[in-house]
């Protein structure tokens, strides 16, 4: 038994307990699907968020998840945001196998996958499941078969996606940000032609089968985004096009965000198993300071995702544009901002709630559809490890505390109304209960009863 369970109340025994079952229902043999209606597959970035807590509970599970993932990387490197299970029946999910027709493809392993990639946490991912192993020789032995895997995801990016020299890589699609139908995506995907609509039943749309349509992007919204990915699969999951005014591309802060810190990740890697970390060290610093540079939002101390090709910032406020709280060598002032925009109206409705997906006092704002407002899980979680890394640390207890109320009040759901609470999308969603496992085994750094917040060290609230 991990020694944290052994320190919970009764109450978050119980939390801690829900969390581990909704893992086991959902593991897979070799990783954990995110759901086992809406999403019978392997999501890449739901994979690094299942890690995180696995390490805590089932360490070589942990691994394997990493590893099966890493196991469908193509051979430019790139890791494809869906690794699809042959058993499954190629209908479950739309799109699928079949339409992605990843064999045809060159550079792609020889199992199904999808083309596309998704915000490349893995090394962080990779450097979380080391330190919570109890058996460092295991461990750094996993560091040593994924290391290679690690670089080459990043290499790709820098290869295929980087925005002239900035160290900022770029996606093609929605899809990739992970945050499919925000409001950042509104202006550049109105401006594409629409593709036919998708029906609903066996060969279209099977997400509608299983959550409710005011909870799922709309009819409109899923044609562009099947008519994109249907482009991008026709040119061969080509990027030389990147430069060219036709198709979606954007540079997203979340998705660099997390670059840089999978960087420092892959640096700390690197000096664990004998490699050299500078490199490393001196892309997650330049990403910063592209980011600061580019994308920086000085009036709202937010970060706002841009068209590389144009620079034209989109100005829809949300949850992608505080992620960028977990980068290295920001300035205080730009942490000041971040902060104050993560814990202000725009984001929070109260002091005990987790951060809303799009700001809900902005024009885009719908409290139950999708990555268009309601509160989830993963993002943040990101948030609060920004704040732990910046020592906020009233800021930080205050929305791990918010998070943890809002699963025990409606359960491992895919995402909340960020006003209410109430739970939306999916049931038994693995990653809001293996965050929930990470959130749980970080004790407090303050008590929230207590007026003044103590000078603690960085270490004191990391260590276990
Ligand atoms: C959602 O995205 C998929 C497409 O990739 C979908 O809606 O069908 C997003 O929330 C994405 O971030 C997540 O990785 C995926 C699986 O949980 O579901």
């Amino acid at each position: 038994m991990p020694e944290v369970v052994g320190s919970l109340d009764p109450a978050d025994r119980g939390l801690w307990d829900g969390a581990v079952r909704v893992l086991l229902g959902n593991w897979a043999g070799t990783y954990t699907v995110p759901s086992r209606t809406l999403y019978p597959h392997q999501w890449s970035w739901d994979s690094a968020f299942h890690a995180i807590g696995l390490a805590h509970v089932a360490p070589r599970r942990a691994q394997l998840e990493l590893e099966s993932l890493l196991g469908g990387a193509w051979s430019d490197g790139r890791v494809p945001h869906i690794v699809f299970n042959g058993s499954v029946p190629p209908g479950a999910y739309f799109p699928g196998p079949d339409f992605w027709r990843s064999p045809t493809a060159p550079q792609a392993p020889l199992g199904p996958t999808s083309g596309l990639v998704q915000p490349p946490l893995h090394a962080r991912a990779a450097w979380e499941v080391f330190c919570a192993d109890p058996s460092p020789e295991r461990g750094r032995s996993f560091l040593h078969r994924v290391y290679p895997r690690l670089a080459a995801q990043h290499t790709y990016l820098r290869r295929h996606r980087e925005v002239a020299g900035s160290g900022l890589a770029a996606i093609v699609h929605p899809w990739e940000s992970g945050m499919d139908n925000s409001p950042a995506w509104d202006a550049a995907l109105a401006a594409l032609p629409a593709g036919p609509l998708i029906p609903r039943g066996r060969t279209g749309r099977r997400d509608l089968d299983h959550v409710l349509r005011a909870e799922r992007p709309t009819q409109a919204d899923y044609a562009r985004y099947v008519r994109l990915a249907e482009d991008y699969r026709d040119g061969g999951y080509r990027d030389e096009k990147l430069a060219s005014t036709a198709g979606f591309c954007m540079v997203d802060p979340l998705f660099n965000a997390v670059l840089a810190w999978s960087e420092e990740a892959l640096a700390d890697i690197a000096t664990e198993i004998g490699g050299d970390a500078a490199d490393h060290h001196a892309r997650a610093r330049a990403i910063s300071v592209s980011l600061v540079g580019r994308h920086l939002d000085k009036a709202t101390g937010q970060f706002l995702a841009a068209d590389p090709r144009t620079g034209a910032l989109a100005r829809e406020r949300t949850v992608g544009g505080l992620v960028p709280l977990v980068m290295p060598g920001l300035a205080t002032s730009v942490v000041h901002g971040l902060v104050r925009a993560a814990t202000g109206p725009g984001f929070r409705s109260g002091a005990l709630t987790p951060v809303a997906s799009a700001d809900i006092t902005g024009p885009a704002y719908e409290p139950a559809r999708y990555w268009r407002g309601p509160a989830w899980i993963n993002t943040s979680w990101l948030v609060w490890r920004g704040l732990l890394r910046h020592a906020r640390w009233r800021a930080a207890e205050e929305l791990r505390e918010g998070m943890l109320e809002t699963v025990r009040g409606a359960g491992f759901r895919e995402y909340f109304d960020a006003r209410t609470g109430h739970g939306r999308g999916a049931q038994n969603f693995s990653w809001t209960a293996a965050l929930v496992l990470d959130l749980l085994a970080h004790q407090p750094a303050i008590d929230l009863t207590t007026p003044t917040p103590p000078t603690l060290g960085q270490d004191a609230v990391f260590s276990r």
